[in-house]
């Protein structure tokens, strides 16, 4: 299919074949506007920034950089190209031929599905929207507003198979998703990790590095669906969500990286020095780092759960790169969950594989987690200090699965809820790290300029020099 960008919606889906829904689109867009006006970015409308703007789905048109100001953005529907006879595959229905309308018996699990991935997305922008005024540099100011864009557009991506694929019940979900509100006491947004503030930089570049990757197992899950218009979907999206992902991940880099700069110059690793010099100590980061990976660990979903062996069996949701598995069927086959056995200790229990899906990309996910912790570990490794950054086990702080409300330290090992509560300074962050990490957040807005908490970035985007213009006040 053609790419039409001239249109109102931009899309290579044929929108303009298809008046009933481009009419429907062409509804929701103006409340898309309101929602973003009122709960995107706080200010900056009037900014220019150097976005990049996917206007077609081919390697030269996904990419397109220039000054925008982002109402003016054009979110568009961009679906990857369809595969030639793609097939099922994996579960019950392997091999057939894969869907191109949602069979009725699905319906409702995949529309439950597609509006779960879709609210993850205007919520992100709802955590994000005050961020801009204490962004430590011009180079981030443009990184957070790029990835609010893009999330905008990835609501757009669920909306439109709301709209294409589940008519009325489809539309009626669509305006739900800007209903539903991050932190909001009423209607909150479906999962938890989505209501937590995001009211400082450290925790933005821990949400894009934690939180973003489980976007992008889950994306992932779902391009193997049969629903072909959902893989396709989820497949473009994550050409996208590779540099939400490099922004958290050069993010901690650089304040770790900064933070030993300056713990060289004192001669110390003391934390109440470190503050009184304008940096973040590596204790602090290590907090933060506790609590968005165990908050992301929570969005696979349960360790043993029904829901994810029918989405399996039933060809909906997949496990990432499933090609890479040998069994495409997992009837048969069965994996063994460690548990809590209820008085103190661990107990093994084997259950069906396709139960065992959520745990199974959640370790992926762990092992993908582990290859930033890698590189940061690496500039301490350089510098001569033995200090690293460790992932907590994944029995850790969970509120979802068999581990949820079980006690245990950061290594996994059970122990009793007074001697957790006794460890929440060491391990969780306090008010004083969040008040003194707030204290640093200052917007700096000078060309090439960097707050004094993190070090500069290696280099610019799309090969523009650091102190490149990003954004433009005007
Ligand atoms: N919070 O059988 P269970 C992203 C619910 S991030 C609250 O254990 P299941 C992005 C669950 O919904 C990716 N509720 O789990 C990142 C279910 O409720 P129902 C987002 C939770 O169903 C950054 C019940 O508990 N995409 O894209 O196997 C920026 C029992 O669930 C939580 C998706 O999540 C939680 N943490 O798996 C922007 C993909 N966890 O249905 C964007 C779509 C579970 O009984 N979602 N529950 O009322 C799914 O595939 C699944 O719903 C889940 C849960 C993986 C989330």
């Amino acid at each position: 299919m053609e790419s039409n960008y001239q249109d109102r919606i931009p899309n290579n889906v044929g929108l303009g074949a298809n008046r009933t829904l481009q009419r429907a689109l062409e509804h929701w867009q103006p409340e898309f506007l309101n929602w973003w006006h009122g709960l995107g970015p706080s200010d900056f409308n009037a900014s220019s920034v150097y976005l990049r703007t996917a206007i077609s789905v081919d390697t030269k048109g996904w990419a397109t950089f220039d000054y925008v100001k982002m109402p003016d953005y054009r979110w568009g529907i961009f679906l990857a190209q369809e595969e030639n006879e793609r097939r099922v595959g994996f579960g019950d229905h392997f091999g057939q031929p894969v869907w191109q309308q949602v069979p009725g018996e699905h319906r409702s699990t995949l529309r439950r599905l597609i509006v779960t991935q879709g609210d993850t997305e205007p919520a992100s922008v709802e955590q994000q929207r005050l961020l801009g005024h204490t962004a430590p540099s011009l180079y981030d100011l443009r990184n957070l507003f790029q990835v609010n864009v893009e999330e905008g557009r990835h609501l757009w991506a669920m909306v439109y198979l709301l709209h294409a694929y589940f008519g009325r019940d489809g539309r009626e979900e669509a305006e739900e998703l800007l209903e539903r509100h991050s932190g909001d006491a009423d209607k909150p947004r479906i999962l938890s990790t989505f209501n937590e503030p995001i009211s400082d930089w450290l925790s933005f570049y821990m949400f894009t590095y934690f939180t973003d990757r489980d976007g992008k197992f889950q994306l992932k899950s779902l391009a193997e669906s049969s629903f072909d218009p959902l893989s396709r979907t989820c497949k473009f999206m994550l050409t996208e969500e590779a540099h939400h992902m490099f922004v958290g991940d050069t993010g901690i880099g650089r304040v770790i990286k900064r933070t030993i700069e300056v713990m060289k110059e004192l001669g110390t690793d003391d934390p109440i020095a470190l503050r009184k010099a304008g940096v973040i100590d590596l204790p602090t980061i290590q907090r933060y780092l506790n609590f968005w990976f165990s908050s992301s660990l929570d969005l696979f979903g349960g360790d043993s759960s029904s829901n994810a062996a029918s989405y399996f069996a039933n060809g909906l949701k997949g496990r990432p790169d499933e090609i890479k598995y040998e069994d495409h069927i997992e009837a048969e086959s069965s994996f063994t969950l460690e548990l809590p056995n209820g008085k103190g200790g661990v107990r093994e229990e084997r259950i069906p594989m396709r139960n065992a899906v959520n745990e199974v990309v959640r370790e992926a996910y762990v092992r993908d987690c582990e290859k930033g912790l890698a590189r940061w570990n690496r500039h301490l490794e350089e510098a001569g200090y033995p200090q690293r950054m460790t992932l907590p086990s994944t029995r850790f702080r969970r509120t979802v699965g068999s581990w949820a409300n079980v006690a245990t330290n950061p290594e996994g090992k059970p122990i009793t809820k007074e001697e957790f509560n006794s460890h929440l300074d060491d391990w969780l962050p306090t008010p004083d790290d969040r008040a003194y990490v707030h204290s640093v957040m200052h917007g700096v807005f000078e060309r090439g300029k960097m707050a004094s908490w993190i070090a500069p970035p290696e280099r610019g985007i799309n090969t523009q020099p650091i102190n490149f213009e990003y954004v433009r006040f005007h």
